[in-house]
């Protein structure tokens, strides 16, 4: 069945489609690869469910194993969905500008910063000054730091390769 639907498709978009398998044996799954999806106009995600898909059938149309992590779900359902939800946020004209701009900070190869919204005092606790300064190269100042102090704590492989290419090496 897999196969049959993969054909009727080529026969239908006139090329062999990307085709991504979703399973905990893939490359496992990063912004990197989303926005290596993002670029294809056609992209087919394949769930197995259970024990999977036979293996002659995926030799035949698979061209990306991906795994969204090192855990055994049920079905590919789940991980399909969020490629689907990465993938599809990088897509030009997806997003509003406004929510775009989240992209940008991952890509630096550091974990986010921390966010801040309103009110200025929540429960005695106040948005740090230096974002309420208006001081621009003070607020990027202060979110690369706490970004790189992130990461250092919860992600020291992406720490270390970040320090890697900051040094040139
Ligand atoms: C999985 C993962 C995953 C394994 C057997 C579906 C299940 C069943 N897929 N990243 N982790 N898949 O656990 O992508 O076929």
């Amino acid at each position: 069945h897999v196969c049959a639907a993969y054909d009727s498709l080529v026969q239908k978009i006139g090329k062999k489609p990307r085709v991504v398998y979703m399973t905990p044996q893939g490359y496992t799954f990063n912004q990197k690869m989303a926005q290596d999806f993002a670029k294809e106009d056609d992209l087919v995600i394949l769930c197995g469910h259970y024990e999977g898909i036979d293996e002659r059938a995926l030799e035949r149309i698979v061209t990306d194993y991906v795994s969204i992590g090192d855990y055994v779900l049920t079905g590919g359902e789940l991980p399909a969905m969020v490629v689907i939800d990465t993938v599809s946020r990088l897509v030009p004209g997806v997003l509003h500008n406004s929510e775009s701009a989240e992209t940008e900070s991952f890509e630096n190869g550091l974990l986010e910063y921390p966010q801040y919204t309103r009110p200025e005092v929540f429960e005695g606790k106040k948005v740090p000054d230096v974002l309420l300064s208006g001081h621009h190269a003070n607020v990027e100042k202060w979110r690369l730091e706490k970004s790189i102090e992130r990461t250092k704590k919860y992600r020291p492989d992406l720490y270390e390769e970040y320090c890697r290419k900051q040094s040139g090496t």
